[in-house]
């Protein structure tokens, strides 16, 4: 196996151990030098120019969509909108499928551990709609009972949203049941895969997702850059969300018609370089294969549990079975606030991220304000993981006098 670290310049350039590929990875030079490329040989306005240079940057453009339908297993690239980020593919469902679906009496069910942006869309549509909003909690061990999914999933749901992983506790949620149970009451599902498709296979055809959203830059591709996943029958009927240039087919002084999916939901200068940075994002993990990913992020998780576990002063959030848990671990230093273990873990040279992590309601739920998350990708090592240690024992060095 080749020595994935080598090939992300910020992790050789520095001594930093960057243990918050939750929040963003880091990105390797092919990336780089794709984007860079793009612009040295191909960079125009795509879909507008009939000159050659536009027509090559709408192929890279759409040959970047073709990428990601297949990297997920869309029936075909059309189901694939390009967005900026999950947050704003998951605004655009709430928005156009939601508001135009859901009336009055109807629910909305999502789980207690969604990030924000699965959560506070919702919350409008809901208020807006004059619908319910229902939430389907986890047991200590930080999982969704399956009693609790057919309790919570019943008939009168019009939409199931439940994230892939958690962001905070790791949790592989069993989406591909959540999808079935919603089908089976006449829901549909809205998959958050933000923290599960950089980390392992995600096929939307096998979950049966009838949306499915992610971010570029949390696998390796970079800012500004998103997926927005739908079947194709459902895009076809919703109405635009944003308005404006390319995403219309005529525009008479009072009407306008609408051009076909995807362009329907691409209004405005398309990311062009940011779609060339995902399919380069993408190559790169094929070419490791996700399955191998999944391999290298489960040994690291694993002995970073077990070394976490280790530590009489330390509390471990979230499922302790490697194959209910992928990408993060949170944890909290007894007695110590997670913003002071993250600053003296920088001064150690060690990035973690402390706060609520965008998932209040979660924290709250746990009788929790905050904790300390390392995350993972396969750039990390046995050896960023014992730094973790070091330095959360000079943390605690540092602080115990204090701690009662
Ligand atoms: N979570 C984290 O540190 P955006 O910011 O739109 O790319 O992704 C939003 C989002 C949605 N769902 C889940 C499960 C997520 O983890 C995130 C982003 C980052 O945990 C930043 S808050």
């Amino acid at each position: 196996m080749k020595d994935i670290k080598n090939d992300f310049p910020i992790l050789n350039k520095s001594n930093i151990t960057y243990l918050d590929s939750g929040a963003t990875t880091q990105k390797p030079q092919q990336v780089i030098d794709a984007m860079n490329k793009y612009y040295e040989e191909d960079n125009a306005n795509p879909h507008r120019g009939a000159y050659k240079l536009s027509l090559r940057a709408t192929e890279v453009y759409e040959h970047a969509r073709e990428v990601v339908s297949k990297f997920i297993n869309a029936s075909m690239p059309e189901e694939i909108v390009f967005t900026r980020n999950t947050s704003e593919s998951l605004n655009l469902i709430a928005y156009s499928y939601g508001l135009n679906n859901i009336q009055e009496g109807d629910k909305i069910v999502i789980s207690i551990m969604e990030h924000h942006s699965n959560l506070v869309p919702w919350q409008y549509v809901s208020k807006k709609k004059n619908a319910e909003l229902e939430y389907m909690y986890i047991d200590e061990n930080g999982t969704i009972p399956l009693e609790e999914i057919k309790k919570k999933i019943v008939p009168g749901v019009k939409i199931v949203g439940i994230g892939q992983v958690s962001n905070v506790l790791g949790t592989i949620n069993p989406v591909k049941e959540i999808v079935k149970r919603a089908h089976e009451v006449g829901a549909i599902a809205v998959v958050d895969g933000a923290q599960s498709v950089p980390h392992m296979k995600v096929d939307v055809q096998d979950i049966d997702a009838d949306f499915l959203v992610f971010s570029g830059h949390k696998m390796l591709a970079p800012l500004g850059i998103g997926v927005l996943y739908g079947k194709k029958e459902l895009l076809d009927k919703m109405p635009p969300f944003l308005f404006g240039g390319d995403m219309i087919e005529y525009v008479y002084e009072q009407e306008t018609t609408f051009a076909p999916v995807p362009a329907k939901f691409e209004a405005g200068t398309q990311n062009v370089e940011g779609a060339v940075g995902l399919e380069a994002a993408i190559n790169y993990l094929n070419e490791i294969g996700m399955e191998n990913v999944q391999k290298i992020e489960e040994n690291i998780i694993k002995y970073a549990l077990e070394e976490l576990t280790k530590l009489d002063f330390i509390t471990v959030y979230g499922p302790r079975e490697i194959e209910k848990k992928a990408g993060v671990i949170s944890f909290n230093v007894n007695g110590v606030h997670p913003h002071d273990v993250a600053s003296v873990l920088d001064n150690n040279n060690v990035c973690i991220r402390s706060g609520n992590h965008c998932a209040q309601p979660l924290l709250k739920y746990m009788n929790l304000e905050s904790t300390c998350r390392a995350s993972f990708y396969i750039y990390n090592t046995k050896e960023d993981v014992d730094k973790l240690i070091d330095a959360l024992k000079k943390t605690h060095e540092i602080f115990k006098r204090w701690i009662q």
